[in-house]
């Protein structure tokens, strides 16, 4: 047991929760910190000011990730890596991601206070865009970084308002000119990510550490049914291309096809735009987005590929473009890293358990490059993305604990 232990401040762990919910906080006391905003910038400037109090080393790169160094006595080894990202959904919570990057940070001040050295350096980052809903898909910053997306696929994308990603990162360089630029990517020695559960089940089973097999895998897409504008009171029905009915049509069509009565299988349409959306006008465009997931890979497969065809039986008279974003399958993640976590949580006497990510997380591309785990603590009801969100300062400060000693474990 390294003394990390008895340094992780569970008060100054809580505190800098607090700090962080102030950007972008909303009336009902979540927050909505878009990926790249003027939110998500003053966030990344308030982590700025207490790395430099420790003599941190900031960082970021082409796709605006943001990282803090810890120097190791053997700088040319690759870095032990942690963090998540401090983006939120429009209507967040106070824990989703922030807490990995504050954990990760806690354990960096820990470790300087405490004059204890590792070989390797040790970095924390915040990933940039990885709920994906100013720019989708989500997880750019992170897919950027572990080269399973390039940037020329990730900079054109635009926001609702037609602000692409190289604009908005272009923001954060210039607002923020002390944090060094450094090339995209490179192969971390490890990752490890502290993340809420998202989830009921740590709660239900009244265990603090959540030791993470993997993550269910998950497809994206983005549909776009054209009709035409016609007028409202005119225009006969057998005359109409109605962009809605045609989507409602698809949707109704996607639910039977999805359902799945032992509820594994997990459909969300979640964003759904029409226009010229007036009253009086036959609805010319429709777009909406499809999120489907799935823990077995070829039912995801077999699910995802059901809705092209499915999208293009229900069009008529309108036209449609079904376009995938994103589409990752199911991952293990190795049995070295969960022994390493498991052992931390039984050495901290912290009640703990293997369980599987049904939420998504950044952890997944780097699971790709190099040796990669997550450690979950409980969230009330397992409730988030919403602004209710809610976990309890204990937890977050056990996770971080084990957080320490699983990055010590592998960067002394
Ligand atoms: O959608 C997800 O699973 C993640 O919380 N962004
Ligand atoms: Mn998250
Ligand atoms: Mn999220």
């Amino acid at each position: 047991m390294s003394i990390l232990v008895s340094a992780i401040s569970e008060q100054r762990l809580w505190q800098r929760h607090e700090a962080m919910a102030a950007h972008g906080a909303t009336p009902r006391g979540g927050v909505n910190r878009q990926a790249l905003s003027q939110a998500d910038i003053d966030a990344r400037r308030t982590i700025c000011s207490w790395a430099r109090e420790l003599g941190l080393g900031t960082f970021t790169d082409a796709l605006g990730n943001f990282f803090i160094r810890l120097e190791g006595s053997d700088p040319s080894l690759p870095p032990v890596l942690t963090g998540s990202h401090l983006d939120s959904q429009p209507t967040g919570g106070r824990f989703d991601g922030v807490y990995g990057v504050l954990a990760g940070f806690e354990v960096l001040q820990t470790l300087v206070e405490s004059g204890l050295r590792p070989r390797r350096s040790i970095e924390v980052v915040s990933w940039m865009n990885e709920e994906g809903s100013r720019f989708a898909p989500g997880m750019m910053g992170s897919a950027g970084f572990a080269g399973t997306r390039n940037l020329v696929e990730i900079l054109p994308v635009r926001d609702v308002d037609g602000v692409s990603v190289a604009e908005a990162v272009a923001e954060v360089h210039r607002q923020m000119p002390e944090v060094a630029l450094r090339p995209l990517g490179y192969t971390p020695h490890c990752y490890v990510e502290a993340h809420i559960e998202q989830g009921p089940v740590l709660e239900a089973q009244r265990q603090t550490i959540g030791i993470v097999t993997g993550i269910q895998g998950k497809r994206t897409f983005r549909v776009t049914v054209t009709g035409e504008e016609a007028h409202a009171g005119t225009t006969p029905h057998q005359d109409r291309k109605d962009a809605l009915m045609s989507a409602s049509a698809m949707l109704q069509a996607l639910k039977v096809r999805f359902l799945d009565p032992q509820d594994i299988t997990r459909f969300t349409v979640g964003l759904f735009r029409i226009e010229p959306c007036a009253p009086s006008v036959v609805p010319a465009r429709a777009v909406f987005s499809i999120d489907i997931r799935h823990p077995l890979s070829e039912r995801l497969t077999e699910l995802g590929d059901a809705v092209a065809p499915l999208c293009h039986q229900y069009a008529a008279p309108c036209a449609v473009q079904v376009e995938e974003l994103s589409t990752a399958l199911s991952l293990e993640f190795p049995e070295s890293i969960r022994q390493t976590i498991e052992q931390a949580a039984a050495e901290l006497g912290l009640g703990h358990m293997r369980l599987l990510s049904a939420a998504g997380h950044d952890a997944r591309y780097l699971h790709e490059q190099c040796e990669t785990g997550m450690i979950f603590v409980p969230c009330l009801k397992g409730v988030s993305h919403h602004e209710s969100e809610s976990a309890t300062s204990a937890d977050l400060a056990a996770g971080a604990r084990v957080l320490g000693e699983v990055l010590w474990a592998r960067a002394r």
